[in-house]
Parts: structure tokens; C-alpha cells; sequence
């Protein structure tokens, strides 16, 4: 009974890819986080909506965004603001950037971490007199997009020069916190002797709604860290077999998003195939009729840009079986890596986000997998790693 549904699932399946190649539904970690997506910039594959000025704001002295490899604080990229505070204008004195959020309700997240690395020149010639250099992180919130800023003076220079945190409680935030529409950095010059100050380049990385959920919130949570293989086993089903190849999935120390192990798993695709047109993992959960509706899972995954296909993009897809053994898929994830690196793919788990479904109760699951699938034509024999797979409500 299992395979005739699988067997079925996997012909839906194929027309169902074949769509999405050709409008990809993707919800990536890397647009603009939505209610739907709350979660983080990282500017690895894009600006994700942040602009000079912000949404109508003083562009001031800050002259320039781009992503940058010069330095990340997490995978390869950051956001680079080039800055030119140079005389005491009103309009050259201060600057902000900024990315424009959907309404993002943070009403249980309401603090903003973001880091910075801050040359030592913004710090000005007298970081520690009376007029200090000062950047502030701030949010526009509720209907009016009300201004809510924390103000950190540049008076530390052991933070120059350095990747640090900084971060803004949005608890006492005159909107709310229940509609976050903005959020960005201002640079101020302080005056004085700091009047003239500044002119370079301030990275930002790593823009997180913290905390982080609570152990307690963790319906599931597969770091790796044990050293085993955590009960994570390839599908073996005909046409879905891309990671049943040798060698087998094991527990690796090459590499790791969190802590320093991870799995590794060998996955061969050929689009066409019997055999290979897509690989799934998968995990029993301790529970074998969890419910899931309106959870949310992510995955980090280190992918090789071999996956890479920009005419023919591979992609990523959580999966679920259901007590009775049926099968649904969620959203298709274009891999859009042009370099090898670690990647973050989270869904919120929910019948609106059904890629294909074949009867799949998501109140009641056994199973959770993550397929990987090749675009039209083309073939892979590589490598990729998992960690930190989680399932939170
Ligand atoms: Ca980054
Ligand atoms: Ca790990």
C-alpha cells in the first residue's frame, strides 16, 4: 500500500516539480522576511530589500549599499554601507539604511540583534570627548511607522575594527511591536571634533529576531552533535532513491552551521532516470502522530555549487508522511547558490503551503524528510551536509 501511494505521489510529483521550475514558489530566508518568514538578512544571495535612506529617510552621508565577500559574519557575504560623512552639513552629518518589512509581527521576538563591523575610523578622532560618533539601530512600527531608535555611542574601541553585536528591545516601541514596517542603521557624526569623521565602509550581517525559541518550543531539533546519524535514512523507493548510494550517511566533523558535526550525505541525481530523479531523507519522529499545522521547519544545508542550475534550477523540499502513510510536499525551493557554501531553507508548515499532496494529515505525522531534485536534464554525484534541523512552534 505504501509504495502504490509513493508510486503515485512520485508521477503528481514530477508534473508538480515541472511547474515549479517554471514559477518557483520559493520562500527563501533570503527575501524579505514576511509574517509568514520571520526570520533574518544574511545578504547572501541579495540586497533583501535594504536601501540607502530606508523607506523615505535621510540618505545623508551614506553614498552606497552592496553585498560584499570582503567580510561575513555568517556564510560568505555581508552588506557593505560606504559611508562619506565629510564636512558639517545638515544633509552630510548623519545617514541611515534601511530594508523595508512587510508588517512583521515580533510581539514574542522583540529584540532585534544585528552585527557590525565598524572600522576604526567611524569611531572619530576623539571617540571618548564629549561629542562621540553614535550609530543607531532603529525600527518604524504600528500604522504610522513610528520611530523607535537605540542609540550606541562609538566611544568603545575595543568594537572597532571587529565583528560585534548590537541589538534594540523594541518592547517600548511607540507603534507596537506587532508591525514592525522598517528596520535599519543611522550614523551620526558627534560634533566637535568628530564633525568631520568619517568616510569607509560599516558591514552589516547576521539581522536576527532573538531570541531564538525556547528548548520548549522545539518539536524536533537534529544538530548532530551526538555523533551519530541520528536515525536519518535514505529513501529507498524507485524513483526517489538519488541519496541510497553508497557510502551511507554518516555523522561528519567536516563540516557544521552549528556546533561541529554534521551529516553528510552522498546524493546522486539524474534527471530522467528510474532511479535517481529525486533524493529524500528522512527521520521518524519520536511521535508518530505529531501534529504540525502551524509549526515551522528549517534546515541548514551545505550545498555544493555544483547543485547550482540557472536554467534548470535544483531544488529543496520539506516532506511528511502522515500516520496512515501518506505523503504531502511543501513549498519548492529554487537552489540559487552560485557558490558552495551553508544555506538556511525554513516553511511554515500549513496546507497553504502544499506543494503536492496526496491526502497528507498534517495534525498527524510520522515522518519528516528533505528532498533535494534536479532541474530538467541535469545530473549530479556529490556531496551534501545537513545540521540543524528543527521543527518549532
Ligand atoms: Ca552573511
Ligand atoms: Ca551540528
Amino acid at each position: 500500500m505504501k509504495k502504490i501511494i509513493l508510486a503515485l505521489a512520485s508521477v503528481s510529483l514530477m508534473i508538480a516539480l515541472a511547474c515549479s521550475i517554471r514559477d518557483p514558489l520559493g520562500t527563501f530566508i533570503d527575501e524579505i522576511p514576511t509574517t509568514q518568514n520571520p526570520y533574518y538578512f544574511n545578504f547572501e544571495t541579495s540586497l533583501q530589500g535594504w536601501q540607502v535612506g530606508g523607506n523615505g529617510g535621510t540618505a545623508g552621508g551614506v553614498r552606497s549599499l552592496v553585498r560584499s565577500s570582503a567580510k561575513s559574519k555568517e556564510g560568505s557575504y555581508s552588506l557593505k554601507m560606504h559611508c562619506e560623512f565629510t564636512d558639517t552639513s545638515a544633509t552630510n552629518n548623519s545617514g541611515m539604511a534601511g530594508a523595508v518589512l512587510s508588517g512583521v509581527n515580533l510581539t514574542n521576538k522583540p529584540v532585534i540583534s544585528m552585527w557590525l563591523w565598524i572600522p576604526l575610523a567611524a569611531f572619530g578622532a576623539d571617540p571618548t570627548g564629549s561629542n562621540p560618533n553614535m550609530i543607531q539601530i532603529f525600527v518604524k512600527t504600528g500604522t504610522g511607522l513610528s520611530w523607535f531608535a537605540d542609540t550606541v555611542e562609538l566611544s568603545d574601541t575595543t568594537k572597532a575594527g571587529i565583528w560585534a553585536e548590537y541589538s534594540i528591545d523594541i518592547s517600548a516601541a511607540p507603534g507596537g511591536t506587532a508591525s514592525v514596517g522598517e528596520i535599519g542603521v543611522k550614523f551620526l557624526c558627534g560634533g566637535g571634533a568628530n564633525t568631520t569623521a568619517f568616510s569607509g565602509d560599516i558591514y552589516i550581517d547576521a539581522v536576527k529576531w532573538l531570541p531564538e525559541p525556547a528548548a520548549g518550543n522545539y518539536i524536533a531539533n537534529y544538530t548532530w552533535e551526538d555523533g551519530s546519524d541520528l536515525n536519518w535514512v535514505p529513501e529507498t523507493w524507485t524513483s526517489d532513491q538519488g541519496f541510497n548510494v553508497p557510502p551511507a550517511p554518516v555523522n561528519s566533523s567536516e563540516k557544521a552551521w552549528e556546533g561541529t558535526k554534521s551529516l553528510k550525505c552522498h546524493l546522486v541525481l539524474t534527471q530522467g532516470s528510474v532511479n535517481f530523479t529525486k533524493g529524500v531523507m528522512w527521520v521518524d519522529l519520536p511521535n508518530a502522530t505529531t501534529d504540525l499545522t502551524n509549526t515551522t521547519i528549517s534546515a541548514w544545508i551545505w550545498l555544493t555549487n555544483g547543485l547550482y542550475s540557472a536554467s534548470n534550477p535544483y531544488g529543496v523540499q520539506f516532506t511528511f508522511k502522515d500516520t496512515a502513510w501518506n505523503y504531502c510536499n511543501l513549498t519548492w525551493n529554487n537552489i540559487t547558490n552560485t557558490s558552495s557554501g551553508w544555506r538556511k531553507f525554513s516553511t511554515r508548515i500549513s496546507s497553504d503551503n502544499f506543494n503536492y499532496n496526496a491526502g497528507c494529515d498534517l495534525k498527524s505525522i510520522r515522518q519528516v524528510g528533505i528532498q533535494i531534485a534536479p532541474g530538467t536534464g541535469d545530473k549530479f554525484d556529490g556531496y551534501v551536509w545537513l545540521d540543524k534541523v528543527s521543527i518549532t512552534n
